[in-house]
């Protein structure tokens, strides 16, 4: 089966219904190349200092960069964009919200073989979600073109409604190719992997991820991304990154506060004000 291609102005509940169906989709061209240029001159010195994988599953010629929110501007544009956020909000609607899972430059090195097969839900300990139940979104924007000879993401389209723990050869799998600034969307349950990178140069990808409000994330914005940064970003994207509450009750601090009090005291409604009030009070104070 083809991996279909999409246009950006399809718009978002036609992505998600080709989610839907296929459990993968391209989107062609959704940035443009300054845009791109921008997002690698602000990551250059972080890439570089990057170590290799430490294993065959990250890949051992492969440089994986995270902390993008805490380390470029165009990286918490990209996250935030709305036909992205549109979409994945249709693919994963069953959930009461969804917030930022990982954010990672996956620089495939020339020589690297293709990764194993995989569904990215298996990070959650193998727990085996019901068929068609989504609780995972993913986008992967091609910073450099993808070809198959480069490590274009290898997809199996619609195997996100096959059984668990299968395997798959290459040969089973299609090449994701795109131009740069283009965007694979797939969810968490279809099976895909990083190709081989058979060229002579980094393939370059940025792999922004997203999940139900009631799962763990894989990145942990809350440690990776310092307090003096998090306190200037914009309280839709606070909340993206899980200063909010996951459902009803999870995350919460303290007095069923909501989390984002703790970044932003000016946002609370029942917050840090009052309970510095409580807590006055209580030494006797006003
Ligand atoms: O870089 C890619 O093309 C995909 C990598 C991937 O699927 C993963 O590391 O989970
Ligand atoms: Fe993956």
């Amino acid at each position: 089966m083809p991996i279909e291609h999409l246009k950006p102005a399809d718009g978002p509940e036609r992505i998600a219904e080709v989610l839907a169906r296929d459990g993968c989709v391209v989107v062609d061209r959704l940035t443009e190349p300054k845009t791109l240029a921008r997002l690698r001159a602000e990551l250059e010195p972080w890439l570089e200092a990057t170590p290799l994988g430490p294993d065959d599953f990250t890949g051992r010629r492969t440089r994986r960069t995270g902390g993008l929110i805490a380390r470029s501007a165009t990286a918490r544009e990209l996250v935030s964009d709305p036909l992205v956020l549109g979409a994945v909000g249709g693919v994963l609607s069953h959930a009461k919200n969804f917030q930022l899972h990982l954010t990672q430059v996956i620089a495939i090195g020339p020589g690297e073989p293709a990764q194993a097969v995989h569904r990215d839900q298996w990070a959650f300990d193998f727990f085996p979600f019901p068929t068609g139940y989504e609780v995972q979104c993913n986008t992967l924007w091609a910073m450099t073109d993808f070809s198959a000879e480069n490590g274009a993401t290898r997809v199996v389209p619609g195997s996100h409604l096959r059984e668990d723990k299968l395997t798959f050869a290459e040969s089973d799998t299609e090449p994701a190719e795109m131009e740069a600034g283009s965007v694979l969307f797939y969810t968490g349950a279809l099976y895909h992997g990083g190709g081989a990178n058979r060229s002579d140069a980094v393939r370059y990808g940025l792999n922004l991820t997203y999940v139900v409000g009631w799962l763990r994330q894989e990145e942990n914005q809350y440690l990776t991304v310092p307090r003096e940064i998090a306190r200037e970003l914009p309280e839709p994207l606070l909340r993206l990154m899980g200063y909010a509450r996951g459902a009803y009750a999870l995350g919460y601090v303290d007095d069923l506060r909501d989390p984002i009090e703790v970044v932003r005291p000016e946002l609370s409604r029942t917050g840090f004000g009052d309970l510095a009030r409580a807590r006055g009070q209580a030494r006797g104070g006003d």
